[in-house]
Protein backbone atom coordinates (compact mmCIF):
# COMPACT_ATOMS: atom_id res chain seq x y z
CA UNK A 1 0.00 0.00 0.00
CA UNK A 2 1.38 3.58 -0.62
CA UNK A 3 1.23 6.64 1.48
CA UNK A 4 -0.99 9.74 1.12
CA UNK A 5 0.41 13.33 2.33
CA UNK A 6 -1.86 15.53 3.44
CA UNK A 7 -0.57 19.69 3.85
CA UNK A 8 -1.07 23.26 3.68
CA UNK A 9 -1.08 25.28 1.10
CA UNK A 10 -0.62 28.40 2.48
CA UNK A 11 0.38 30.20 5.95
CA UNK A 12 -1.66 27.16 8.14
CA UNK A 13 -5.23 27.08 9.43
CA UNK A 14 -6.33 26.19 6.46
CA UNK A 15 -8.50 23.22 8.17
CA UNK A 16 -6.05 20.62 7.35
CA UNK A 17 -7.39 18.84 11.08
CA UNK A 18 -11.00 18.63 10.16
CA UNK A 19 -9.79 16.85 6.88
CA UNK A 20 -7.74 14.60 8.16
CA UNK A 21 -10.41 13.50 10.73
CA UNK A 22 -13.12 13.18 8.22
CA UNK A 23 -10.40 11.05 5.90
CA UNK A 24 -9.16 8.46 8.78
CA UNK A 25 -12.25 6.34 8.07
CA UNK A 26 -10.16 5.32 4.90
CA UNK A 27 -6.94 4.75 6.49
CA UNK A 28 -4.56 2.56 8.92
CA UNK A 29 -2.49 5.20 10.22
CA UNK A 30 -2.46 8.78 10.71
CA UNK A 31 1.14 9.97 11.01
CA UNK A 32 2.08 13.39 11.96
CA UNK A 33 5.51 14.57 10.59
CA UNK A 34 6.77 17.89 11.63
CA UNK A 35 6.10 21.25 13.78
CA UNK A 36 5.01 20.24 16.87
CA UNK A 37 2.52 22.28 20.21
CA UNK A 38 2.43 25.71 17.69
CA UNK A 39 -0.16 23.82 15.55
CA UNK A 40 -3.62 24.21 16.16
CA UNK A 41 -5.72 21.33 14.61
CA UNK A 42 -9.25 22.05 15.22
CA UNK A 43 -12.11 19.46 15.14
CA UNK A 44 -15.63 19.43 15.24
CA UNK A 45 -18.28 16.85 15.11
CA UNK A 46 -21.65 16.44 17.64
CA UNK A 47 -21.38 20.06 18.54
CA UNK A 48 -18.15 19.64 20.20
CA UNK A 49 -15.02 21.31 19.19
CA UNK A 50 -11.41 19.77 19.65
CA UNK A 51 -8.50 21.50 19.39
CA UNK A 52 -5.21 19.33 19.04
CA UNK A 53 -1.39 20.40 19.06
CA UNK A 54 0.61 17.41 18.75
CA UNK A 55 -1.14 14.70 18.86
CA UNK A 56 -2.83 13.56 15.04
CA UNK A 57 -5.86 14.17 13.60
CA UNK A 58 -7.27 11.14 13.59
CA UNK A 59 -7.33 10.14 17.11
CA UNK A 60 -11.56 10.23 17.38
CA UNK A 61 -11.60 7.62 15.26
CA UNK A 62 -10.86 3.94 16.59
CA UNK A 63 -9.78 2.25 13.44
CA UNK A 64 -6.73 4.52 13.12
CA UNK A 65 -3.41 4.26 14.96
CA UNK A 66 -2.29 7.90 15.14
CA UNK A 67 1.55 8.14 15.18
CA UNK A 68 3.90 11.12 16.33
CA UNK A 69 6.86 11.30 14.07
CA UNK A 70 10.88 11.64 14.37
CA UNK A 71 10.29 14.86 12.25
CA UNK A 72 7.96 16.77 15.12
CA UNK A 73 9.21 18.48 18.58
CA UNK A 74 7.02 17.32 21.42
CA UNK A 75 6.49 19.20 24.91
CA UNK A 76 5.70 16.37 26.98
CA UNK A 77 4.06 19.23 29.23
CA UNK A 78 1.72 19.98 26.56
CA UNK A 79 1.69 16.18 25.12
CA UNK A 80 0.05 14.96 28.71
CA UNK A 81 -2.35 17.56 28.90
CA UNK A 82 -4.00 16.93 25.68
CA UNK A 83 -4.01 13.30 26.16
CA UNK A 84 -5.66 13.95 29.37
CA UNK A 85 -8.02 16.03 27.86
CA UNK A 86 -8.78 13.25 24.83
CA UNK A 87 -8.87 10.49 27.57
CA UNK A 88 -12.17 12.18 29.33
CA UNK A 89 -13.82 11.82 26.19
CA UNK A 90 -12.38 8.36 25.41
CA UNK A 91 -10.63 6.74 28.11
CA UNK A 92 -8.97 4.13 25.05
CA UNK A 93 -7.49 6.79 23.10
CA UNK A 94 -3.96 6.14 24.87
CA UNK A 95 -3.68 2.87 23.11
CA UNK A 96 -3.88 4.05 19.18
CA UNK A 97 -1.35 6.47 20.20
CA UNK A 98 2.47 5.60 19.26
CA UNK A 99 5.71 8.08 19.41
CA UNK A 100 8.62 8.29 17.73
CA UNK A 101 12.03 7.56 19.52
CA UNK A 102 13.40 10.37 17.29
CA UNK A 103 11.40 13.01 17.79
CA UNK A 104 13.20 15.65 19.37
CA UNK A 105 12.01 17.02 22.78
CA UNK A 106 10.85 20.78 23.70
CA UNK A 107 12.89 21.37 26.97
CA UNK A 108 11.16 24.34 28.89
CA UNK A 109 14.80 26.30 28.62
CA UNK A 110 13.41 26.15 24.55
CA UNK A 111 10.48 27.56 25.31
CA UNK A 112 12.22 30.73 27.69
CA UNK A 113 14.82 30.78 24.92
CA UNK A 114 11.53 31.33 22.02
CA UNK A 115 10.71 34.39 24.32
CA UNK A 116 14.16 35.92 24.45
CA UNK A 117 14.84 35.70 20.91
CA UNK A 118 11.57 36.91 20.12
CA UNK A 119 11.69 39.90 22.61
CA UNK A 120 15.50 40.53 21.28
CA UNK A 121 14.17 40.85 18.27
CA UNK A 122 11.54 44.05 18.65
CA UNK A 123 9.72 45.25 15.61
CA UNK A 124 11.06 42.30 13.58
CA UNK A 125 9.61 39.77 15.41
CA UNK A 126 8.72 36.62 13.26
CA UNK A 127 5.32 36.62 15.52
CA UNK A 128 6.30 33.12 16.98
CA UNK A 129 4.04 30.83 18.58
CA UNK A 130 6.47 30.85 21.83
CA UNK A 131 6.28 27.02 22.20
CA UNK A 132 9.89 26.84 21.96
CA UNK A 133 9.63 25.39 18.30
CA UNK A 134 13.27 27.34 16.98
CA UNK A 135 15.10 26.44 19.88
CA UNK A 136 14.34 22.51 19.55
CA UNK A 137 14.80 22.45 15.87
CA UNK A 138 18.12 24.26 16.49
CA UNK A 139 19.50 22.02 18.74
CA UNK A 140 18.43 19.03 16.56
CA UNK A 141 20.42 20.81 13.72
CA UNK A 142 23.30 21.64 16.40
CA UNK A 143 23.76 18.05 17.27
CA UNK A 144 22.39 19.01 20.46
CA UNK A 145 18.92 17.74 20.92
CA UNK A 146 16.83 15.37 23.62
CA UNK A 147 14.57 12.67 21.82
CA UNK A 148 12.34 10.98 23.11
CA UNK A 149 14.40 7.76 23.12
CA UNK A 150 16.70 9.32 25.60
CA UNK A 151 14.20 9.27 28.24
CA UNK A 152 14.52 5.20 28.26
CA UNK A 153 18.31 5.91 29.01
CA UNK A 154 20.05 6.28 32.44
CA UNK A 155 22.01 9.38 31.18
CA UNK A 156 18.61 11.02 30.69
CA UNK A 157 18.93 13.72 33.87
CA UNK A 158 22.86 14.47 32.97
CA UNK A 159 22.45 14.90 29.08
CA UNK A 160 19.02 17.34 30.52
CA UNK A 161 21.49 19.16 32.74
CA UNK A 162 23.92 19.81 30.15
CA UNK A 163 21.96 20.83 27.49
CA UNK A 164 20.32 23.45 30.24
CA UNK A 165 23.81 24.76 31.10
CA UNK A 166 24.22 25.65 27.64
CA UNK A 167 20.90 27.31 26.96
CA UNK A 168 21.48 29.00 30.27
CA UNK A 169 24.68 30.98 29.26
CA UNK A 170 22.18 31.93 26.14
CA UNK A 171 19.81 33.10 28.09
CA UNK A 172 22.15 35.58 30.32
CA UNK A 173 24.00 36.57 27.28
CA UNK A 174 19.80 38.01 26.30
CA UNK A 175 19.83 39.28 30.22
CA UNK A 176 16.64 37.05 30.22
CA UNK A 177 14.93 36.72 33.30
CA UNK A 178 14.24 33.05 33.92
CA UNK A 179 13.32 32.15 37.13
CA UNK A 180 10.51 30.58 35.98
CA UNK A 181 12.34 27.83 35.42
CA UNK A 182 12.67 25.81 38.59
CA UNK A 183 8.90 25.69 38.39
CA UNK A 184 8.32 24.92 34.94
CA UNK A 185 11.48 22.22 35.05
CA UNK A 186 9.05 20.09 37.89
CA UNK A 187 6.12 20.37 35.69
CA UNK A 188 8.47 18.94 32.65
CA UNK A 189 9.87 16.43 35.18
CA UNK A 190 6.42 15.22 35.94
CA UNK A 191 5.70 14.70 32.88
CA UNK A 192 8.51 13.01 32.01
CA UNK A 193 7.22 10.34 34.20
CA UNK A 194 4.11 9.70 32.57
CA UNK A 195 5.62 10.32 29.18
CA UNK A 196 7.63 7.46 29.33
CA UNK A 197 5.03 4.90 30.10
CA UNK A 198 3.35 5.96 26.65
CA UNK A 199 4.38 3.59 23.47
CA UNK A 200 7.48 4.88 22.35
CA UNK A 201 8.76 3.03 18.85
CA UNK A 202 11.07 2.83 16.43
CA UNK A 203 8.72 4.76 13.82
CA UNK A 204 10.28 4.51 10.62
CA UNK A 205 10.61 0.56 11.24
CA UNK A 206 7.63 0.58 12.40
CA UNK A 207 6.00 2.10 9.26
CA UNK A 208 7.94 -0.03 6.96
CA UNK A 209 6.31 -3.39 8.24
CA UNK A 210 2.30 -2.16 8.36
CA UNK A 211 3.44 -1.13 4.41
CA UNK A 212 4.80 -4.33 4.05
CA UNK A 213 1.45 -5.57 5.59
CA UNK A 214 -0.60 -3.42 3.21
CA UNK A 215 -1.52 -1.01 5.64
CA UNK A 216 -2.35 2.91 4.18
CA UNK A 217 -1.16 5.59 5.45
CA UNK A 218 -2.09 9.15 5.86
CA UNK A 219 0.94 11.90 6.51
CA UNK A 220 -0.66 14.98 8.56
CA UNK A 221 1.51 17.93 7.70
CA UNK A 222 0.89 21.65 10.11
CA UNK A 223 1.38 24.78 9.50
CA UNK A 224 1.54 25.42 5.50
CA UNK A 225 3.69 25.37 2.74
CA UNK A 226 4.38 29.32 3.12
CA UNK A 227 5.82 28.58 6.34
CA UNK A 228 8.20 26.22 5.44
CA UNK A 229 11.70 26.98 6.30
CA UNK A 230 13.01 26.74 2.89
CA UNK A 231 10.65 27.93 0.84
CA UNK A 232 8.50 29.67 3.20
CA UNK A 233 8.45 33.94 3.26
CA UNK A 234 11.97 33.25 5.46
CA UNK A 235 12.79 34.87 7.93
CA UNK A 236 9.27 34.79 8.68
CA UNK A 237 8.27 30.61 8.57
CA UNK A 238 8.78 28.33 11.18
CA UNK A 239 11.52 26.18 11.54
CA UNK A 240 10.51 22.83 9.94
CA UNK A 241 9.81 21.53 6.29
CA UNK A 242 6.10 21.88 5.61
CA UNK A 243 6.13 20.85 2.46
CA UNK A 244 5.72 17.32 1.20
CA UNK A 245 9.31 16.13 1.26
CA UNK A 246 9.10 17.15 5.27
CA UNK A 247 6.76 13.93 5.40
CA UNK A 248 9.89 11.92 4.15
CA UNK A 249 12.43 13.24 6.43
CA UNK A 250 9.85 13.46 9.50
CA UNK A 251 8.79 9.91 9.04
CA UNK A 252 11.18 7.87 7.06
CA UNK A 253 9.43 7.10 3.81
CA UNK A 254 10.78 6.90 1.26
CA UNK A 255 9.37 9.75 -2.13
CA UNK A 256 8.11 6.71 -4.37
CA UNK A 257 6.20 5.27 -1.61
CA UNK A 258 4.11 8.29 -1.79
CA UNK A 259 0.62 8.14 -3.60
CA UNK A 260 -1.50 11.12 -3.37
CA UNK A 261 -0.39 14.53 -2.41
CA UNK A 262 -3.59 16.68 -0.94
CA UNK A 263 -3.13 19.83 -0.73
CA UNK A 264 -5.48 21.86 1.84
CA UNK A 265 -6.46 25.79 1.02
CA UNK A 266 -9.27 28.19 2.32
CA UNK A 267 -11.18 29.96 -0.32
CA UNK A 268 -9.70 33.11 1.37
CA UNK A 269 -6.43 33.54 3.07
CA UNK A 270 -5.13 34.28 6.72
CA UNK A 271 -1.44 34.80 8.34
CA UNK A 272 -0.92 34.62 11.77
CA UNK A 273 2.41 36.10 12.95
CA UNK A 274 4.43 38.69 11.69
CA UNK A 275 5.97 38.47 7.71
CA UNK A 276 4.63 39.36 4.13
CA UNK A 277 0.84 38.50 3.10
CA UNK A 278 0.63 40.02 -0.53
CA UNK A 279 -2.88 39.88 -0.77
CA UNK A 280 -3.78 41.35 3.02
CA UNK A 281 -6.55 43.20 3.75
CA UNK A 282 -6.40 46.19 6.09
CA UNK A 283 -10.01 47.58 5.83
CA UNK A 284 -13.34 46.62 7.21
CA UNK A 285 -13.51 43.99 4.65
CA UNK A 286 -10.53 41.92 6.36
CA UNK A 287 -12.16 42.65 9.87
CA UNK A 288 -15.67 40.92 8.01
CA UNK A 289 -13.63 37.80 7.08
CA UNK A 290 -12.08 37.65 10.64
CA UNK A 291 -15.59 37.92 12.43
CA UNK A 292 -17.40 35.04 9.74
CA UNK A 293 -14.73 33.14 9.83
CA UNK A 294 -13.44 33.43 13.53
CA UNK A 295 -9.97 33.93 12.40
CA UNK A 296 -8.32 33.40 15.75
CA UNK A 297 -4.99 31.73 16.41
CA UNK A 298 -6.09 27.84 18.09
CA UNK A 299 -3.18 27.73 19.94
CA UNK A 300 -2.26 31.29 20.81
CA UNK A 301 -5.70 33.06 20.32
CA UNK A 302 -4.02 36.06 18.49
CA UNK A 303 -6.31 37.41 15.84
CA UNK A 304 -5.28 36.24 12.43
CA UNK A 305 -4.54 38.81 9.31
CA UNK A 306 -7.12 38.00 6.51
CA UNK A 307 -7.22 38.22 2.69
CA UNK A 308 -8.22 37.45 -0.63
CA UNK A 309 -6.99 33.86 -2.46
CA UNK A 310 -3.66 34.31 -3.68
CA UNK A 311 -3.20 32.13 -6.89
CA UNK A 312 0.21 33.20 -7.31
CA UNK A 313 1.36 31.79 -3.95
CA UNK A 314 -0.97 28.98 -4.26
CA UNK A 315 0.35 27.97 -7.32
CA UNK A 316 4.36 27.66 -5.94
CA UNK A 317 3.01 26.08 -3.28
CA UNK A 318 1.56 23.55 -5.30
CA UNK A 319 4.82 23.57 -7.54
CA UNK A 320 6.82 22.39 -4.24
CA UNK A 321 4.40 19.65 -3.20
CA UNK A 322 3.90 18.19 -5.79
CA UNK A 323 0.05 18.50 -5.15
CA UNK A 324 -2.43 15.66 -6.95
CA UNK A 325 -5.69 17.09 -5.76
CA UNK A 326 -6.67 20.11 -3.44
CA UNK A 327 -9.34 20.85 -1.14
CA UNK A 328 -11.38 23.96 -0.85
CA UNK A 329 -12.16 25.09 2.98
CA UNK A 330 -14.48 27.53 4.38
CA UNK A 331 -16.17 28.48 1.89
CA UNK A 332 -19.22 29.47 4.09
CA UNK A 333 -17.61 32.31 5.29
CA UNK A 334 -17.32 33.92 1.79
CA UNK A 335 -20.91 33.64 1.43
CA UNK A 336 -21.54 37.68 2.61
CA UNK A 337 -19.73 38.97 -0.29
CA UNK A 338 -20.99 40.65 -3.25
CA UNK A 339 -17.84 39.81 -5.44
CA UNK A 340 -15.32 37.98 -4.52
CA UNK A 341 -11.73 38.90 -5.04
CA UNK A 342 -9.21 36.28 -6.61
CA UNK A 343 -5.60 37.41 -7.08
CA UNK A 344 -4.42 36.27 -10.44
CA UNK A 345 -0.77 37.92 -10.71
CA UNK A 346 1.45 40.20 -8.99
CA UNK A 347 2.70 43.80 -10.13
CA UNK A 348 6.62 43.54 -9.04
CA UNK A 349 8.62 46.50 -9.95
CA UNK A 350 7.05 47.49 -12.70
CA UNK A 351 6.29 43.85 -13.86
CA UNK A 352 3.50 41.81 -14.43
CA UNK A 353 4.73 38.54 -12.59
CA UNK A 354 2.76 35.41 -11.76
CA UNK A 355 4.81 33.71 -9.53
CA UNK A 356 5.91 34.10 -5.54
CA UNK A 357 9.54 36.52 -5.92
CA UNK A 358 12.63 36.42 -3.43
CA UNK A 359 11.67 39.68 -1.80
CA UNK A 360 7.66 39.35 -1.75
CA UNK A 361 7.50 42.71 0.50
CA UNK A 362 4.25 45.12 0.60
CA UNK A 363 6.73 47.76 -1.07
CA UNK A 364 7.32 46.22 -4.38
CA UNK A 365 4.39 44.00 -4.66
CA UNK A 366 0.86 44.94 -5.77
CA UNK A 367 -1.15 42.04 -6.30
CA UNK A 368 -3.52 41.85 -9.27
CA UNK A 369 -6.80 41.01 -9.10
CA UNK A 370 -10.10 39.55 -11.16
CA UNK A 371 -13.42 39.85 -9.40
CA UNK A 372 -15.99 36.95 -9.35
CA UNK A 373 -20.00 37.57 -8.41
CA UNK A 374 -20.70 35.74 -5.25
CA UNK A 375 -23.39 33.43 -4.36
CA UNK A 376 -24.93 35.51 -1.22
CA UNK A 377 -26.17 32.07 0.35
CA UNK A 378 -26.12 30.41 3.60
CA UNK A 379 -24.13 26.84 2.64
CA UNK A 380 -24.43 25.65 5.69
CA UNK A 381 -27.00 23.11 5.11
CA UNK A 382 -25.77 21.80 1.68
CA UNK A 383 -25.07 17.96 1.49
CA UNK A 384 -24.67 17.90 -2.12
CA UNK A 385 -22.38 19.58 -4.30
CA UNK A 386 -24.39 19.17 -7.33
CA UNK A 387 -27.03 21.64 -5.18
CA UNK A 388 -24.46 24.16 -4.53
CA UNK A 389 -24.90 28.05 -5.64
CA UNK A 390 -23.75 28.04 -9.29
CA UNK A 391 -21.65 31.23 -8.76
CA UNK A 392 -19.55 28.60 -6.05
CA UNK A 393 -19.39 26.11 -8.72
CA UNK A 394 -17.54 29.01 -11.08
CA UNK A 395 -15.35 30.26 -7.79
CA UNK A 396 -13.85 26.29 -8.01
CA UNK A 397 -13.97 26.00 -11.27
CA UNK A 398 -11.70 29.07 -11.67
CA UNK A 399 -9.18 28.02 -9.07
CA UNK A 400 -8.68 25.04 -10.98
CA UNK A 401 -8.56 26.26 -14.71
CA UNK A 402 -5.72 28.72 -13.18
CA UNK A 403 -3.92 26.08 -11.15
CA UNK A 404 -4.54 22.97 -12.89
CA UNK A 405 -5.13 20.69 -10.27
CA UNK A 406 -8.58 19.35 -9.16
CA UNK A 407 -10.75 20.34 -6.30
CA UNK A 408 -12.16 17.09 -4.66
CA UNK A 409 -13.87 18.19 -1.40
CA UNK A 410 -15.54 21.77 -0.67
CA UNK A 411 -16.19 22.66 2.92
CA UNK A 412 -19.07 24.26 4.34
CA UNK A 413 -18.84 24.69 7.78
CA UNK A 414 -16.45 23.70 10.95
CA UNK A 415 -18.65 20.09 11.51
CA UNK A 416 -17.92 16.84 9.74
CA UNK A 417 -20.98 16.95 8.03
CA UNK A 418 -20.68 19.97 6.26
CA UNK A 419 -18.12 18.38 3.58
CA UNK A 420 -19.02 18.50 0.04
CA UNK A 421 -17.46 15.90 -2.90
CA UNK A 422 -17.26 17.69 -5.93
P1 LIG B 1 6.75 29.09 15.56
O1 LIG B 1 5.94 29.07 16.83
O2 LIG B 1 8.20 29.29 15.79
O3 LIG B 1 6.47 27.91 14.68
O4 LIG B 1 6.25 30.40 14.77
C1 LIG B 1 6.87 30.78 13.56
C2 LIG B 1 5.85 31.28 12.56
O5 LIG B 1 4.96 30.21 12.21
C3 LIG B 1 3.63 30.58 12.44
N1 LIG B 1 2.83 29.47 12.94
C4 LIG B 1 1.56 29.28 12.64
N2 LIG B 1 0.77 29.87 11.72
C5 LIG B 1 -0.51 29.45 11.67
N3 LIG B 1 -1.07 28.55 12.54
C6 LIG B 1 -0.28 27.96 13.47
N4 LIG B 1 -0.84 27.32 14.51
C7 LIG B 1 -1.74 28.04 15.47
C8 LIG B 1 -3.17 28.00 14.94
C9 LIG B 1 -1.18 29.45 15.68
C10 LIG B 1 -1.78 30.28 16.80
O6 LIG B 1 -3.58 26.91 14.55
O7 LIG B 1 -3.86 29.01 14.91
O8 LIG B 1 -2.62 29.85 17.58
O9 LIG B 1 -1.34 31.45 16.90
C11 LIG B 1 1.10 28.27 13.51
N5 LIG B 1 2.12 27.83 14.25
C12 LIG B 1 3.19 28.58 13.90
C13 LIG B 1 3.73 31.64 13.55
O10 LIG B 1 2.59 32.45 13.61
C14 LIG B 1 4.97 32.40 13.12
O11 LIG B 1 4.66 33.30 12.11
MG1 LIG C 1 -4.39 25.85 13.08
Amino acid sequence: MAIDVLLGLQWGDEGKGKIVDVLTKGYDIIARFQGGPNAGHTLEFEGIKHVLHTIPSGVFHTNAINLVGNGVVIDPVIFLKELEALEKIDPTARKRILISRKAHLILPTHRLLDEASEAAKGSSKIGSTLKGIGPTYMDKTGRNGIRVGDTELPYFTERYRQLVTKHLQLLNNYGYDYSRLPAMEQEWFHAIEAFRKLQLIDSEHYLHQQLKAGRSILAEGAQGAMLDIDFGTYPYVTSSNTTASGACTGLGIPPNKIRKVIGIFKAYATRVGSGPFPTELHDETGELMRRQGNEYGSTTGRPRRCGWIDLPALKYAIEINGVTEMMMMKADVLSIFDTIKVATHYEYKGQKIDYLPYQPDEQFLRPVYTELPGWKSDLSRLTDYRDAPQQLKDYVRFIEDETGVKITIVSVGPDRQQTLKV
